[in-house]
């Protein structure tokens, strides 16, 4: 599939805002200014953004507990996270739900969740709204290796297939479910081969190579577009931070996350850059500038941004009534 330099440039600037989004997350989750629980998704970059560059505004996504990578590569606001994040007011939740409720109606973000497994039926529900509305749209499932062991994922694997819904299931194997790694959570290596069971397409790929992604989710979501049904996609990776922001990681063997670290997806794309003439390294600089500035924009928008009255507390719980995509 042939990417343009401008899309690669679009999915470049995705990978930086969701890098240092996360890196600032990191900082002000040590600093106690964001509380709650936080799980970060540096150095999974590649696979919400290359999945994602193959989806219209219309298209829908379900996301996990390690949701931001997700929510910012289909186009979720930076401000609004960030306000969330910090529990305030002009949060996406109005600053209710934190890091794991984040949702985006206007943006097809059915939510994050903080229940695994959870989102693999919601993205059977939206592929068969597709379906019965019959649009070409998609929904593209992300979710982690250790929520394959959930029985959600065998039912909604199950149903999508048998009914040939437009829904792409993006697995990111990083290797973990919290401290649990994937040779002690399952018996098997590569999670694709789960696929069979349901008669659908099934393949496993570097998820810390962009292009890799691109390509491989690109022709799952043309296939869905056309009816031609489900796809599972494995796309192995790592996370360099800890489950959640806090976790000592002892149980990683040693020089694990250096090896990982010399796989970090986003050099690969400048690289690529520079050896083929696309960018130089000033506008490589300049690019990430902006988006330094677009994060400390978000971070201003939040500190900003009022904590929720004491009057509010009751307020929307039970509601959902959606207005310019943000739940009121
Ligand atoms: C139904 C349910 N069971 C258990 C948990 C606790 N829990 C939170 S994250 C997690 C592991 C998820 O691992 P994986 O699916 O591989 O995603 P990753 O965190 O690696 O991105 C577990 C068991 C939960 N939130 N929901
Ligand atoms: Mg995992």
């Amino acid at each position: 599939m042939k990417i343009t330099n401008e899309q690669l440039k679009e999915m470049y600037l995705t990978m930086l805002k969701i890098r240092k989004f996360e890196t600032s997350a990191m900082d002000l989750f040590a600093d106690g200014k964001i509380p709650g629980f936080v799980h970060l998704y540096i150095g999974e970059e590649a696979v919400a953004t290359g999945a994602c560059a193959n989806l219209r505004e219309d298209d829908y996504i379900t996301s996990t507990h390690r949701g931001h990578g997700h929510i910012i590569a289909k186009g979720g606001e930076l401000n609004y996270m960030m306000a969330e994040l910090f529990g305030k007011e002009d949060g996406y939740c109005n600053g209710k739900g934190g890091s794991m409720h984040i949702a985006d109606a206007t943006k097809g973000i059915l939510g994050a969740n903080g229940i695994v497994g959870a989102g693999h039926n919601i993205a059977v529900g939206s592929g068969l709204a597709i379906q019965t509305k019959k649009t070409d749209q998609v929904c593209i499932c992300f979710f982690g290796d250790a929520s394959t062991n959930q029985g959600t994922f065998h039912e909604a694997l199950n149903l999508a297939s048998v009914w040939k819904l437009p829904v792409v299931f993006v697995c990111e194997n990083n290797g973990y479910g919290i401290s649990v790694s994937q040779e002690r959570h399952q018996a098997i290596t590569d999670i694709s081969v789960r696929g069979a069971s349901y008669n659908m397409p099934g393949i496993t790929i570097d998820g810390n190579d962009l292009f890799a992604v691109y390509e491989a989710v690109g022709e799952a979501v043309a296939r869905a577009r056309k009816g031609q049904g489900p796809t599972l996609i494995e796309c192995k990776t790592y996370r360099w931070r800890g489950h959640f922001e806090g976790d000592p990681t002892v149980y990683r063997p040693e020089g694990e996350l250096e090896a990982w670290l010399k796989k970090d997806p986003i050099p690969r794309v400048e690289k690529y850059f520079i050896e083929n003439e696309l960018m130089t390294e000033e506008e490589i600089k300049e690019m990430n500038d902006n988006v330094d500035k677009m994060v400390e924009e978000a971070i201003e928008f939040a500190e900003n941004s009022p904590i929720p009255s004491l009057e509010s507390a009751l307020k929307d719980v039970y509601s959902d009534i959606v207005e310019e995509g943000r739940v009121r």
